[in-house]
Formats: structure tokens, C-alpha cells, sequence
């Protein structure tokens, strides 16, 4: 199957100018940007789920793919078969990660004990198949969310032997992603929200979330696992309201459990637009509170209220992206994963193909341009000026505690103090950025 599934023989090649075959016009893995070999910077990772599992479907719509390991079969065969096209994927385009669900992997058997058998089975195979392939874990995860026995949550469910459940399938991913040597384990709360009020306690289930949280580092720690957790946030779908709707919230919620020292955030461009952020307002919060770990890279339809999950292709906004993350020194443990489908007509396997590479490229030419901009401290000059009486005496006096509002009152009506209005140039800097892209 893997030797028929896409056209391509050879791994995708960086080639400079205009090329008529599939290459990278932009992502060149060995240039050095910001100090480190490009691939480096930017960590890519291929994702099993929208790639080899999802068929192809919408709200009206079945199947459109129609690939081979979905159709009849013994399920652990069809398992291995994606595998190899997996594989065959990760090769071609010569990403350094791919990432996974446990429910991605393997099927779901009629018991845990069986279904994780199945995830460990499969879990093998990637062991084997990674001593000769260059491709690494750059996360593993836990699919809490497509049975029916979530639909009311996992760590937020009001039944107790949910959040067991959960907790027993959480322990399985995470070891499996230990096993591994996954870079960093994600908890994407799929269904940790609710629907109606009318029949939730948001106290409670607040407190089990926190306490599910504590118990995945806990376990890290006992089994000695040195990645990085990571909470995903989204606001909304497939709840109405998800508890980790976006960075702000999570911090919040890590302070309260005492987590923030433990855990990082997944960032998602698309969940950044259904909070009603952008992108980079997500970014550079996380960046502000040092929880900044690893990003799904994609992008949302800006006509469409869903996550549609497209690759992202816009320049200029990966540049305004990049920009926020390597300005702070870049993703540590994480990467640039795609979180991101081929759209449904898209049913040729090269589309699979065309999808990453022009996205790959998209993200590298947009870390070519933020290296510019960060090189010439084209914005830092302007900010560092706006904030620069902060750094005075008297600024910093007051940050430190040591002045009062009785204080602060005296001083400015003694001196008469009248604060002159200073423009904030936001159209000079658009222009200046613009000169970048
Ligand atoms: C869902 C989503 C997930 C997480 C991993 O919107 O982004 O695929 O990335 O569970
Ligand atoms: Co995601």
C-alpha cells in the first residue's frame, strides 16, 4: 500500500528560484535563522488524526477520501497499514515530529485493557519503525472525546468513574508517549465544558479539572517523563463553554491548582479566532507569563464560525506570528505541529503533500521575515521609548511598592504634574512592518 499511496519517491527537497516539481521554496532546514539551523527553529510536526483519520467528512456530508485503511478489514491490520503511509508521509516531507491520539493510532477495543493493548501494539510498531526513520514524537495525547461515554466530559464529568476512566487512559497515552521519547504530552480538553447551566456545577467541576491536572504531573514526575505538559486552549466546539477557553483563562486556573511552574500552553491559531483573539494576541500573552510551549499551526475560515482547521498559507500573518514566538527565544521542547486538513475535495494523497509543503513554506518565509524585523529592533526601539518612564526613578519606585496614593497625590499636586498625550505612531509601524513582507 505505502509504495502506491502518493507519487512522490524522494523526500521533498529545499531548491532555490522556481521549480516545477514539489519542492521548498522557503523552508531550507540547514540555514541558519536566529542562531539555529532552521529545522530547529521551527520544529515541524506532521499530526496522524486529520491526516489519516479523519475521512473526509463535514456536517452533511460522509466520507470523501476513501483510503484504503478505511475500508473492510481486521482492524490492527488496517492499524498497521496507516502506519506505514504514516511514515511513508513523514518521510517524503522530511519533518522532524509528527504527533498522535491514542485513538488515532489503534482501535478502541470493547474493554481498556484491550484498547490499550492495541495503542501499546501499535505504539511498538512506531518504536521499530523510528530506530531508521529521522522522524521524532514531538507530542502524544489522549482522545477524551469522541466516545459517548464523554460526552458529558472526563475530568469534568459529574460521574466519578468518568474521570477514572479518563485517568486510566491518560496514564496509558502519557507512558506510551515516555516510551517514545515524546518531547511533550498534550491535555486538549475536548469535552470540559458544558452545555447548559441548568445542570452543571461549575464549582465542581472546576475543582475536578484542577485536581485531573495535578494527578497527569504527579504521574510525569513518578515515571520520570522530562517533556513539557501542555493544555490546549479553545473557547468553545465541542461544548458551548470549555473551561480552557483561552491563555488568560488557563493561567488563571494553573495559578489557582498551583500548576503554573508545571505546565505550558498549546497555542492553536484557530481557537486563538474563535475567542475572539488573534494569534498573535495569544502568543505574546504566553509569552508575557513564560507559559508559552508549542503551537497547532493552522488557520480558521474568517467567513465560517467553526474551526475548519485549514493550513495555514498567509504570509504576512506567520510573519507577525513568528515574530511573537522567537522574539522570546522560540518554542523550547515544542514545534509547529499541524493541526491542519486538506479540505474535502482535496482527495488526491499528493494534496496531502502540497498542503504541508506550502504551508511549511509559508511558516518559513514568515520566520525569515520576523528574523529581520527582530535583527533591526524595529519595533523593540519604539516600545522600549512608550514604556521609558517606567525605568525612571519614579516609576520604578512605584512598581516596587513604595509609594502610596496619598503619596502619589501629594506629588502630582505639588508639582503641578499635567501628563502630555504622546502618539502612538500605530500607522507608522504598520507601515514599517509592511516594509518587511
Ligand atoms: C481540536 C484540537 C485537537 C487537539 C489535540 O480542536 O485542536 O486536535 O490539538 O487533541
Ligand atoms: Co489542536
Amino acid at each position: 500500500m505505502t509504495e502506491r499511496f502518493f507519487s512522490q519517491q524522494n523526500p521533498v527537497k529545499y531548491r532555490k528560484g522556481k521549480s516545477k516539481s514539489l519542492s521548498f521554496r522557503w523552508y531550507d532546514p540547514d540555514r541558519e535563522v536566529l542562531g539555529k539551523r532552521m529545522e530547529d527553529q521551527l520544529r515541524f510536526a506532521a499530526c496522524y488524526w486529520h491526516s489519516f483519520v479523519w475521512p473526509g467528512t463535514d456536517p452533511f456530508g460522509g466520507e470523501s477520501f476513501m483510503r484504503p485503511w478505511h475500508g473492510e478489514g481486521e482492524e490492527m491490520e488496517l492499524a498497521r497499514a496507516k502506519a506505514d503511509v504514516a511514515f511513508e508521509m513523514f518521510r517524503l516531507l522530511d519533518v522532524p515530529f509528527f504527533t498522535f491520539h491514542d485513538r488515532d493510532i489503534a482501535p478502541e477495543g470493547d474493554t481498556l485493557a484491550e484498547s490499550n493493548r492495541n495503542v501499546r501494539e501499535i505504539g511498538d510498531l512506531f518504536a521499530e519503525k523510528m530506530e531508521t526513520a529521522k522522524v521524532r514524537l514531538l507530542w502524544g495525547t489522549a482522545n477524551m472525546f469522541s466516545n459517548r461515554r464523554f460526552m458529558a466530559g472526563a475530568a469534568t464529568n459529574p460521574d466519578p468513574e468518568v474521570f477514572a476512566y479518563a485517568a486510566a487512559q491518560v496514564k496509558n497515552a502519557l507512558e506510551l508517549t515516555h516510551q517514545l521519547g515524546g518531547s511533550n504530552y498534550v491535555l486538549w480538553g475536548g469535552r470540559e465544558g458544558y452545555e447548559t447551566l441548568l445542570n452543571t456545577d461549575m464549582k465542581r467541576e472546576l475543582n475536578q479539572l484542577g485536581r485531573f491536572l495535578t494527578m497527569v504531573v504527579e504521574h510525569k514526575n513518578k515515571i520520570g517523563f522530562k517533556g513539557t505538559i501542555l493544555i490546549e486552549p479553545k473557547p468553545k466546539e465541542p461544548t458551548v463553554h470549555q473551561y480552557d477557553f483561552d491563555v488568560g483563562t488557563i493561567y488563571g486556573m494553573l495559578k489557582a491548582f498551583d500548576l503554573d511552574k508545571h505546565v505550558k500552553i498549546n497555542i492553536e491559531q484557530n481557537h486563538a479566532i474563535l475567542a475572539g483573539h488573534t494569534f498573535e494576541h495569544e502568543l505574546a500573552l504566553a509569552a508575557a507569563l513564560g507559559i508559552l510551549g508549542s503551537i497547532d499551526i493552522n488557520r480558521g475560515d474568517y467567513l465560517l464560525g467553526w474551526d475548519t482547521d485549514q493550513f495555514a498559507m498567509n504570509i504576512p500573518e506567520m510573519a507577525l506570528a513568528c515574530y511573537h514566538i522567537f522574539r522570546h527565544g522560540g518554542l523550547g521542547t515544542g514545534g509547529f505541529n499541524f493541526d491542519a486538513k486538506i479540505r474535502r475535495q482535496s482527495i488526491d494523497p499528493d494534496d496531502l503533500l502540497e498542503a504541508h509543503v506550502g504551508s511549511m513554506d509559508a511558516c518559513a518565509r514568515g520566520l525569515l521575515i520576523a528574523e529581520k524585523i527582530i535583527n533591526d529592533g524595529v519595533l523593540d526601539g519604539v516600545v522600549a521609548e512608550r514604556y521609558a518612564g517606567w525605568d525612571k526613578r519614579e516609576g520604578r519606585a512605584i512598581l516596587a511598592g513604595k509609594r502610596s496614593l496619598d503619596d502619589l497625590s501629594k506629588r502630582v499636586l505639588n508639582k503641578k504634574i499635567e501628563p502630555q498625550p504622546r502618539s502612538g505612531k500605530q500607522e507608522h509601524l504598520e507601515r514599517l512592518i509592511n516594509s518587511y513582507i
